[in-house]
């Protein structure tokens, strides 16, 4: 469904502008999503999908990102730098990324008032919005088959001072409106959450607002409605919403100081400690501590920050070695390809 496809409803940002060379003749798109060899791409004249080549392919692309192509006969020609990316470390593989959706405005963390709900896995999805530089906003589903949903609302509140929390029934239409600031004209949003939350029902519902569009669950064959890939959907008159299968493993990578905004608190109780360096063990003057046996944070809290960031520190070491690895491997084929080369020279 399309509407308007100016630059400015594609999220285009003085950040991507900045990049664009003066006498460029190139055109940025915004790709929607990505196949096997192609991408399909939204850009001021319209839509393509394009072929992707050995050269293009290398490029990493991933929904969400703007690539300039060729006006004639569209080819990728470059990516853009991204303002953010959202990535995991890959399921069963060592040391891969994958890269699930790149500048990205704001995330939608899903689950639902049920069994889904996992402080745990929030504070995981935090802190992948933090590092991907998106604003958060935890969305509870399915508050229409609970008596009360207080509880699940004040269990999220209480993960971050100032967090947004809305619970509602995702086929609503009138409880949906409350998602709508976040996803105006040009705001790209993210959907994350586990398998069967209603990202794809909360996309529907925003979207069907007042206009028919066609549905964005897909039938697996098996009488569920899985969604198998990433893809953006434009709403009419709004914002881009990425919907993103439920992904069973979202193991952090590479995510930097993120944990630390995400548990600001143990941050700030922290710096309070004697030793800078201190480890909250057995050092003397611990204050993250003291501040467990006052009261003022919980063991467990400790426990998942602790859990989260040897997660990190584990899959970026593993990403780091594959990556000198892949490194030592491409100049070794460099330098038996040359002096191929070179044998075929001295030959003539
Ligand atoms: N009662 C109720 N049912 C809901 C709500 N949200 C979603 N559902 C139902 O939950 C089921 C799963 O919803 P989907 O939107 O397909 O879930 P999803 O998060 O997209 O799942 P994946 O694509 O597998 O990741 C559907 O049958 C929805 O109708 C809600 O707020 N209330
Ligand atoms: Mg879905």
């Amino acid at each position: 469904m399309r509407s308007d496809d100016s630059l400015q409803s594609l999220g285009w940002r003085p950040f991507f502008q900045s990049q664009l060379a003066l006498d460029s003749e190139l055109l940025p798109a915004r790709v929607l999503s990505v196949h096997r060899g192609r991408i399909d791409v939204a850009h001021a004249g319209g839509h393509d999908a394009i072929r992707l080549s050995g050269k293009s392919a290398a490029l990493d692309i991933t929904v969400g990102d703007w690539v300039l192509i060729d006006a004639d006969g569209p080819q990728v020609h470059s990516r853009l730098e991204r303002s953010g990316v959202f990535q995991r470390k890959a399921a069963g593989t060592a040391g891969d990324i994958q890269l699930i959706a790149a500048n990205v405005d704001n995330l939608f963390i899903v689950t639902s008032a049920n069994r889904d709900f996992n402080i745990a896995r929030l504070e995981r999805y935090l802190a992948i919005a933090h590092d991907a530089g998106a604003f958060p906003v935890i969305v509870i589903t399915k508050a229409d088959t609970v008596e009360s949903v207080e509880q699940f609302v004040i269990a999220a509140a209480r993960l971050s001072p100032g967090i947004l929390v809305e619970a509602l029934d995702a086929r609503d239409p009138t409880a949906v409106e409350v998602l709508r600031p976040w996803c105006e004209l040009g705001q790209t949003v993210a959907l994350l959450g586990s398998s069967g939350v209603g990202k794809s029902t909360l996309i529907n519902t925003l979207a069907h607002v007042g206009q028919e569009t066609s549905t964005v669950r897909e039938d697996d064959q098996r009488g569920r409605h899985t969604t198998t890939s990433r893809t953006m959907h434009q709403l009419p008159r709004g914002g881009w919403l990425i919907d993103t299968p439920g992904m069973r493993e979202l193991q952090l990578v590479e995510i930097g100081d993120a944990l630390d905004e995400v548990f600001g608190d143990i941050a700030t109780f922290g710096r309070q400690c004697r030793f800078a360096d201190c480890l909250h063990e057995e050092e003397p003057g611990c204050a993250v501590r003291a501040a467990i046996e006052n009261g003022m944070l919980e063991s467990e809290r400790l426990r998942r920050y602790r859990k989260l960031q040897s997660e990190d520190r584990r899959n970026s070491e593993t990403v780091a070695e594959r990556r000198s690895r892949d490194k030592v491997f491409g100049k070794m084929v460099k330098s038996v390809l040359s002096g191929k080369r070179k044998e075929k020279g001295g030959k003539h």
